[in-house]
């Protein structure tokens, strides 16, 4: 052989040898990277990662060992076989009592665990020693095996397992607001996944991806469409589209509901009237109803908005909220599903504060709603803003189940742009006290059914997922995600804990690592609360898309569509007065709540303006005037942004530079629009307050004509 020939075996052979190159990381493999542990751990994880037993299959058990096998391909680099019996050491056996005679025998205590917990045992079987992953029901194996999965991604032993977990909340939806012509409102991520047009024929396999990602974090359900809704969702071509959703979805937990249009009897069924207390609109909910159910049997339920900003509802009929959330609730109660009633209502026509409008309308209600219905509310009164006290319904309803609904995307939080970890402020609403029927009953007791014996627990988290490479629009925004599912399967799970795993998970185990991703996460959520609406200041964003600053905005045709309604700043103070000198919005809350909102000298600086109107000069808890802590928190936000693109640029080294790229860009924007915001709002301020800076705090560069004339009609997710 002649040398160069030998030079290029030889260079085959290393090719060959060589460890296959990673794939480029671009965020599409969510949490769920499976890259290679650390030498020590490989040798201390494969003696527990032999083969993979399931002593029956089903479509969900085939789902299980699936991600198992390829978790434990990525992470141990081995190809555990599928086999049908536990033959040798180091088997992970995954079963039911039904499914495997293994997992009966080994009489496990499953009974408290319902039906989707599970239970994950180091056990000897037959001499032989293996690691069992054991539920009632298969979901239960699904999410038994992610968890498995995420110990190692986690770097924690597996070799003296003795763990289960059942989620607290029944439902764990996500709510798309995804349009049928893939628009997404309020989605900064791209088109929606639902290719209608494609559909039923042909199935993206990222529908599977979705799903899995779904299925590791606990989410066992998904309303597929906006709900400003369109009625065309409901007619038949379009259910043989959702059935084929319904269908790639099902193996891994979860099921299909759809936002009805309350008028759908008159836009697609021919009535003339929606009425819910005529039969005529009954018969045809019923039989849309079974005909739903006839091409997905599993099928959720409906989610509803009803008289909201423009939507139909039983107020246009001169029926209630509870009329016509029982008449769907009635035609879905034969098979089993469900109806979520929205409480995000107000109306214009209504003088009364907006911030109350939910709780006048819906408390009263409270036992008058058929036993399948669910009433929707969302964290805080207004509307997913940076920071809302929790909604006073929260407590206020213990015969009707209440569903508490996130907004993951972030529309009033930077779009997909800001490194907004919302794992924080999600935890401060569940932590909140209601005081109802006594203190300390928090709000994840009211969610998770504990507090008043609720017989359906929901959480809902209007998703932040689209077409993009990395799902979410942004890295960081993967961690909402995560973070939403966690939460919905256990409220009481804490955001740094949170953070940490699905830090390690998404970015890799190096302290070096985690530690400051956790403290960027840790801090982010305060950062835009201050250089956006700090103190209680809400709704403060630019008309419609609410994209950047626009305080001054006072001409919009609804008095509460407008961010002066809100801050109500003149040249004597700022704030909205909701104490009983004001709209009494704080008498909504149990006696207790209310005497630390209602009082200046209690309610936490946080909440300052949200509940009360105050001079300037008046002094904040740090002992300077509100106008001057106006000035600080909006800069002090501007600062940690700062602050998080210089520990993310030290970074550099241990990320995969594509990733690392993208979220030093992000943060760039971050940057110019926190400087933005701070600018905008303060010139706007001073023009009322007309106090100087405080000495150390440079003046906005440009003046308030200037903010005001900047128009960004082009910003997406209107
Ligand atoms: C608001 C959004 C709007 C939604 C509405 C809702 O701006 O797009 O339709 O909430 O939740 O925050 O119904």
């Amino acid at each position: 052989m002649s040398v160069p020939s030998l030079i290029r075996l030889l260079f085959l052979l290393l090719l060959a040898l060589a460890p296959a190159a990673a794939p480029a990381e671009d965020g599409y493999d969510l949490w769920l990277r499976y890259r290679a542990v650390e030498a020590e751990w490989q040798q201390r994880y494969r003696p527990q990662a032999g083969a993979i037993v399931t002593e029956g299959r089903s479509p969900t058990i085939d789902a299980a060992a699936a991600e198992l096998e390829r978790g434990l391909a990525g992470l141990l680099g081995t190809s555990p076989a599928r086999a049908g019996a536990v033959a040798g050491d180091g088997a992970i056996l995954l079963g039911t009592p039904r499914s495997s005679a293994t997992v009966a025998r080994l009489d496990l205590p499953l009974a408290p665990l319902g039906e989707e917990g599970y239970l994950i045992r180091s056990v000897t079987i037959d001499g032989r020693q293996a690691t069992v992953i054991a539920a009632n029901g298969e979901s239960g194996l699904l999410y038994g095996a992610f968890r498995l999965l995420r110990l190692i991604q986690t770097r924690q032993p597996i070799d003296r397992l003795d763990l289960s977990d059942r989620p607290a909340i029944q439902h764990r939806l996500l709510n798309h607001w995804d349009n049928l012509d893939r628009s997404v409102e309020r989605g900064y991520a791209g088109l929606s996944l639902w290719d209608w047009q494609k559909l039923p024929e042909y199935r993206d396999p990222r529908y599977v991806d979705y799903a899995r990602a779904n299925a590791s974090i606990g989410i066992n359900g998904t309303v597929l469409n906006n709900v400003n809704s369109n009625a065309d969702i409901l007619t038949a071509p379009f259910l043989e589209k959702v059935a084929a959703l319904a269908d790639t979805f099902r193996p891994y937990g979860i099921r299909v509901y759809l936002s009805a249009r309350f008028n759908a009897p008159m836009a697609i069924g021919g009535l003339d009237t929606a009425d819910p207390l005529d039969p005529r609109v009954r018969a045809w909910w019923r039989a849309k109803a079974d005909e739903i159910y006839r091409i997905i049997p599993d099928f959720g339920g409906f989610l509803v908005k009803a008289n909201s900003e423009g939507q139909p509802g039983p107020q246009d009929f001169g029926r209630t909220h509870a009329d016509g959330a029982n008449m769907l609730a009635e035609a879905v109660a034969p098979h089993g599903g469900i109806v979520m009633w929205r409480a995000f209502v107000y109306s214009n026509e209504q003088p009364e504060d907006r911030a109350r409008q939910a709780y006048s309308e819906f408390q009263p209600l409270d036992g008058r709603f058929r036993d399948n219905v669910i009433v929707q509310v969302k964290n805080g009164a207004i509307d997913f803003q940076p920071r809302e006290p929790f909604h006073p319904l929260f407590g206020a309803m213990p015969e009707t189940p209440l569903a508490m609904e996130l907004q993951i995307t972030k529309e009033y939080l930077g779009f997909a742009t800001h490194l907004v970890y919302l794992g924080t402020m999600w935890e401060e609403v569940l932590d909140a006290d209601t005081f109802r029927p006594s203190a300390g009953t928090t709000v994840a007791e009211v969610i998770d059914g504990s507090a008043h014996d609720y017989r359906h627990t929901v959480m809902a988290g209007v998703a932040n997922i689209g077409n993009d490479r990395n799902w979410s629009g942004s890295q960081f925004d993967q961690a909402n995600w995560f973070a939403y599912g966690r939460l919905a399967w256990d409220p009481q799970l804490g955001a740094r804990d949170i953070a940490e795993e699905w830090a390690r998970m998404t970015w890799g185990n190096d302290p070096a690592l985690v530690a400051p991703i956790v403290e960027m996460m840790m801090g982010s959520h305060q950062a835009v609360v201050d250089y956006m609406t700090p103190l209680g200041l809400n709704h403060l964003m630019a008309t419609g898309h609410h994209y950047g600053p626009g305080p001054w905005v006072d001409d919009l045709e609804r008095e509460d569509w407008n961010p002066t309604y809100f801050h109500r700043a003149d040249g004597e103070g700022i704030g909205f007065d909701r104490t009983a000198s004001g709209s009494d919005a704080v008498a909504q809350y149990a006696r207790e709540v209310a005497a630390i909102f209602g009082d200046r000298a209690r309610v936490p600086d946080d909440f300052l303006l949200w509940f009360h109107h105050v001079p300037w000069d008046h002094r904040t808890r740090s002992g300077r005037t509100v106008w001057d802590e106006l000035v600080v928190r909006y800069s002090r936000g501007v600062e940690a942004v700062r602050a998080m693109q210089r520990q993310w640029a030290a970074l550099a080294p241990r990320v995969d530079p594509r990733r690392h790229t993208e979220v030093s860009d992000f943060l760039r924007i971050q940057e110019r629009e926190a400087t933005w915001w701070r600018d905008a709002c303060l010139v706007y301020f001073q023009s009322l307050s007309r106090r100087p800076f405080p000495a150390g705090y440079a003046p906005p560069a440009h003046d308030l004509d200037h903010y005001r004339a900047i128009r960004t009609p082009y910003a997406p997710g209107n």
